[in-house]
């Protein structure tokens, strides 16, 4: 799974004006990140509004950028729902589409126990022939999944790895020791990725890499060439950045600074939060200061 690893943005999912999901945008935004060292995509996750999406769209945004990306870099589409009958249908379609893996968050909304979210885990694998990459996000969805757990899951035919978003590096460590070398984790939150590579992180899959794909990228390599100190000054930069975009919804922040360079990405889906003209006014000044204009 060597094609797994680098600076997987999470895929803002572009809109046109009718509400529906823009087949030239999207195409336009991916080439874009994919010129400034995207290692791949990620759909319909946190940050693609999967979940604000119908299953007709979660599939129809994959095929379009499938279609776009070729082989270039691997496609992961996040198939998680709260049903296993929709996580499962969309890892078909996923297969059939061509993308290179699946991922899912755990079952989220009613409290399910761990053989429960094993149970959804592998439905989900023996679906379709395709790698699976479990998804923990316990900030979103409440799970309360265990080191253990994660353990049994990484023993199961074609679960492959681990997005891991939690600012908990210990626990992420814990899960790379008791998984073994060959159980991929991503690191989740964009503003310890540093700290994660450094605890044993493949890769990173995350939603900043839409606006910051080229530092992060830039920091990935230094790390893997050993400068730790220069990938330091670069977490530190992109984090002035992120504590700007943590005054508001990241999704709305950062669809506002594509839009400023050009990407008309659309206004997220409600109840996300919609920019009011003062805090468009404000952002344009962050993207200002921070060289994206
Ligand atoms: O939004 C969160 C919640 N995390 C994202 C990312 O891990 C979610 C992270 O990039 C994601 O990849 C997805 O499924 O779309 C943050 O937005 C970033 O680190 C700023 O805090 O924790």
């Amino acid at each position: 799974y060597e094609q797994f690893k680098g600076i997987i943005p999470a895929l803002i999912t572009p809109y046109g004006a009718d509400g529906g999901i823009s087949d030239s945008v999207t195409r336009q935004l991916v080439r874009h990140l994919i010129s400034q060292g995207a290692a791949g995509f990620y759909l319909s996750g946190s940050t693609g509004e999967g979940f604000l999406q119908s299953t007709e769209e979660r599939q129809q945004l994959l095929e379009i950028v499938i279609d776009e990306v070729k082989n270039e870099v691997p496609v992961i589409a996040h198939v998680g729902a709260m049903d296993t009958a929709t996580a499962v249908q969309l890892t078909r379609h996923a297969h059939t589409a061509g993308a290179a893996a699946v991922s899912a968050v755990t079952p989220f909304y009613y409290k399910h126990g761990p053989e429960q979210v094993m149970r959804h885990y592998i439905d989900i694998v023996e679906a379709a022939d395709i790698p699976l990459i479990a998804y923990h996000i316990p900030g979103l969805t409440g799970s309360n999944a265990s080191v253990d757990f994660y353990k049994e899951l990484s023993q199961v035919d074609g679960i492959i790895g681990l997005k891991f978003t939690s600012t908990n590096v210990f626990e992420m460590q814990q899960i790379m020791d008791s998984c073994g070398e060959d159980f991929l984790v991503f690191n989740g939150p964009d503003e310890i990725c540093l700290a994660g590579l450094t605890m044993g992180a493949c890769g990173a899959i995350g939603s900043t890499y839409n606006i910051m794909t080229a530092p992060f990228t830039e920091l990935y390599r230094l790390f893997h060439a050993g400068k730790l100190e220069e990938a330091r000054t670069i977490q530190y930069e992109v984090n002035r950045v992120i504590r700007e975009l943590l005054r508001y919804d990241f999704i709305a922040f950062e669809r506002e600074i594509l839009r400023l360079q050009g990407f008309e990405v659309g206004s997220p889906r409600k109840p996300i939060q919609q920019l009011t003209d003062a805090q468009r006014a404000d952002i344009y000044e962050v993207a200002k200061r921070f060289s994206f204009l």
